[in-house]
């Protein structure tokens, strides 16, 4: 199928409880609960522009650090683009993604420098006696890694289209945007997708039925 062969694979990690699975149906849904729910391993999909025609953004909401190693690898493998999350509030969550830094460096070899990463400080809505992370060392932490570096909170809605606007703005292999303005009218290949009519699929449990093709426009 030619919208498998032009899916766009991001690969959320993170230590549990940093935000992961709020900052992507944030971003999907535009929702936000306070309870605290652990993933198993979901997969959410949006369509996007790529290279003007339209493909699918699949985003992977992993289970954090306690992911089975060979699943860790294999996401990596197949990711073109990562979002590595801590909780502003945690030092230690920064720390946890350290190792999972590595592993990315090394599974891609000298192709790293080609994909987008972005190191994302999340909860930055908390009060600053609840902080453990300020603003600069996350963003002096990327700088050393050699990747980007963005402060979000999935609670407040803040940074959170950017975060993934900015990624895809990243890569340079292929023109992707999350916006689909202008890209239909001139592509009929539209017409002959089933999932497109939907706006997104998802095949995690959690779905994500009721996502509008406003939810991939960015003003
Ligand atoms: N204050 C605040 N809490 C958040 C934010 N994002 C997530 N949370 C809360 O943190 C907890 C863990 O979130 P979750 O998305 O399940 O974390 P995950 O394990 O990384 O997927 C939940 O109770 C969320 O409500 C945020 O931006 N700000
Ligand atoms: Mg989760």
């Amino acid at each position: 199928m030619p919208e498998q062969s032009n899916d766009y694979r991001v690969v959320v990690f993170g230590a549990g409880g940093v935000g992961k699975s709020s900052l992507v149906l944030r971003f999907i849904k535009g929702t936000f609960r306070e309870s605290y729910i652990p993933t198993i391993e979901d997969t959410y999909r949006q369509v996007i522009s790529c290279n003007k025609n339209i493909c699918t953004l699949q985003i992977t909401d992993t289970t954090g650090s306690h992911q089975f190693p060979a699943m860790q690898r294999l996401s990596i493998t197949k990711g073109h683009a990562f979002i590595l999350v801590y909780s502003v509030c945690s030092r230690q969550s920064l720390e946890e993604l350290r190792p999972i830094w590595n592993l990315i460096k090394e599974l891609k070899g000298q192709e790293i420098t080609q994909i987008p990463v972005m190191l994302v400080g999340n909860k930055c809505d908390e009060s600053a006696e609840l902080r453990e992370v300020t603003n600069s060392e996350g963003q002096a932490e990327a700088a050393s890694w050699g990747v980007s570096f963005m402060e979000t909170s999935a609670k407040t809605n803040h940074n959170v289209t950017e975060l993934f606007q900015e990624l895809l703005n990243m890569e340079k292999n292929r023109s992707v945007s999350l916006q689909l303005d202008g890209k239909k009218k001139k592509n009929p290949k539209i017409k002959k997708s089933k999932d497109i009519t939907n706006g997104s699929v998802a095949d995690g449990g959690e779905g994500t039925s009721g996502t509008t093709k406003e939810k991939c426009h960015v003003m």
